[in-house]
């Protein structure tokens, strides 16, 4: 336990430090603070001394030099415990320090005040305050670091049933609490500048600089806001104002059509974060026809998402129907004039598909976060042959592509899929039985033979009924993860019904 002879306080906000005041006062220890912190202890009948006095310089350049001197952080920096250090600190007169509260200057605060023009913003850049921060906190052997407001509680605790006195252990934490503060604040000033520089952040951190206020949420009685930087990922070249369930949809059509790569033209048509068309082609016009003809109904005022170049055919195809979103990686001038002939469509430039590694989701008062889910089973895992009967490398290309989107579809989901297109998905469902029986009188709904599709499965069959439907209806091939304790009921069905099962291993739920 070390006991406090020195203290340097300067805090922007003064709330609450009137007792750490008393209480530091109790125990003898020196004061020194900056010019409205000083007036402020002062005012509480506590002694303290002007940082001037021991700088020998006044408060200069409107303020901005208040701290900044050998003095004040030679009394922080110097080791106590090092001959030299002490010997030089005598010499040139320097106080020990060993107690620093700081509150910084509000910047994000700043920020956030409609209409506060760059000057003021700049001017709450804190640089001293931060250096005294990061000075107390490296010399946590001999300093106590009190790094915003947050910290008085703590400290004031400690001074009260320590005497005056602080442990290493204590001095560490507050170290660690220090930089957790002057990350942030950087990261606000950074994200701040950035807004009009778009230089690619280390962290994507969740504070109000980096925040975009939506219209809405998903309903408009909900109020919205945006972490993050769209314009990095997208150029919007037409349309209007970007909503949080147009970001929904968005960000599960990037997602599923960076699963085709772009060896060949790919479509995707999202409606509610489930894709209710897709179809992989060798011609870019196929691919929309396809995918659109996979469910026609649905496909109204979706989002659009291809990994290719939009032409003016295809353009003209897309523009028979309503749609709200169109990404692609570029448009050809006469395409994107017969797109922007709809004012509002939103049409977007895909820039970059840079995806964070992390996914978050707020639930029960906090934020769960899981890793994202990179793989798909069949490309990144073994596919292992479940069935007396092997399937074809047709069928096995079908089963993978089946199984990319049914990867995306929300759970549980049944994909069907016939020579890369999708046939009808069911989604959602509380049961897998659910699920499949919807896909399939989908798929009968818009006339489509299933005879000779392939089925996928986001999870494992708990019995062989999917299996059983499935061959009632001609669907015969099926790609699932297994590991179902009764995986064999099925594995017989399958062989005695002539079907082709393969195993991937990777469940994919999505909820
Ligand atoms: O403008 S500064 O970056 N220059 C400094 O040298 C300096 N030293 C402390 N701002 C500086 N501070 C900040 O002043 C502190 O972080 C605190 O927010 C504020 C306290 O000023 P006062 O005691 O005059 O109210």
């Amino acid at each position: 336990m070390e006991k406090i002879k020195g203290a340097l306080i300067s805090v922007f906000y003064k709330d609450g430090l009137a007792e750490i005041v008393k209480e530091l006062d109790k125990n003898g220890v020196e004061i020194y603070s900056t010019g409205g912190t000083q007036t402020f202890i002062e005012g509480l009948g506590v002694k303290a001394h002007a940082v001037e006095n021991l700088t020998g310089y006044p408060s200069i350049f409107g303020g901005r030099v208040k701290t900044l001197h050998p003095k004040v952080f030679g009394g922080i920096l110097h080791r106590r415990d090092n001959e030299d250090d002490r010997r030089q600190a005598a010499e040139y007169e320097i106080p020990q320090i060993d107690l620093v509260i700081v509150d910084l200057y509000p910047f994000e605060q700043t920020v956030a005040t409609p209409g506060a023009t760059e000057q003021q913003i700049i001017e709450k850049i804190d640089i001293g305050g931060i250096s005294l921060i990061r000075a107390a906190a490296k010399n946590y052997k001999d300093v106590a670091i009190v790094p915003s407001v947050n910290q008085y509680g703590y400290i004031l605790d400690l001074l009260r049933t320590q005497n005056g006195c602080t442990t290493l252990e204590q001095r560490r934490r507050l170290a660690a609490e220090a930089f957790n503060v002057s990350s942030h604040y950087d990261t606000a000033i950074f994200n701040y500048f950035n807004r009009t520089e778009g230089i690619p952040a280390f962290k994507q951190s969740f504070t109000e600089a980096s925040a975009t206020h939506l219209r809405y949420g998903e309903n408009p009685h909900q109020a919205a806001v945006f972490f993050g930087d769209l314009s990095a990922q997208f150029e919007q070249l037409h349309g209007k104002e970007i909503s949080y369930n147009n970001m929904l949809d968005m960000d599960a059509a990037v997602n599923l059509i960076a699963e085709f790569g772009d060896s060949e033209p790919a479509f995707v048509i999202m409606k509610h974060n489930n894709a209710c068309g897709v179809a992989v082609r060798p011609t870019l016009v196929e691919a929309w026809k396809d995918a659109l003809a996979g469910d026609p109904v649905s496909a109204f005022g979706g989002v659009l998402i291809t990994n290719r170049t939009v032409d003016k055919a295809t353009a003209e195809k897309i523009n028979e129907i309503f749609f709200e979103v169109i990404m692609a990686p570029g448009y050809d001038d006469d395409a994107l004039a017969v797109l922007e002939t709809k004012k509002n469509r939103i049409i977007l430039k895909a820039k970059s598909a840079a995806r964070c590694g992390k996914q978050f989701r707020s639930l029960l008062g906090g934020v769960a976060v899981q890793e994202r889910d990179a793989k798909v089973g069949g490309r990144d895992s073994e596919v292992k042959q479940a069935t007396d009967k092997a399937v074809t490398a047709d069928e096995l290309k079908d089963l993978i592509f089946a199984n990319k989107i049914v990867k995306h579809s929300k759970s549980n989901a049944i994909v069907l899929a016939k020579n890369g297109m999708l046939l009808a998905s069911g989604i959602g469902q509380t049961s897998r039985v659910d699920s499949l029986r919807q896909a399939i009188a989908k798929a009968k709904s818009f006339g489509f033979d299933l005879r000779g599709a392939v089925l996928a499965s986001d999870a494992f069959f708990p019995f062989a009924d999917c299996a059983e439907i499935a061959h009632k209806e001609g669907i015969d091939t099926i790609i699932q993860p297994g590991g179902s304790v009764r995986d064999q009921d099925t594995i017989d069905y399958c062989n005695a019904n002539g079907m082709a099962m393969v195993f991937t291993g990777l469940r994919h739920f999505k909820h």
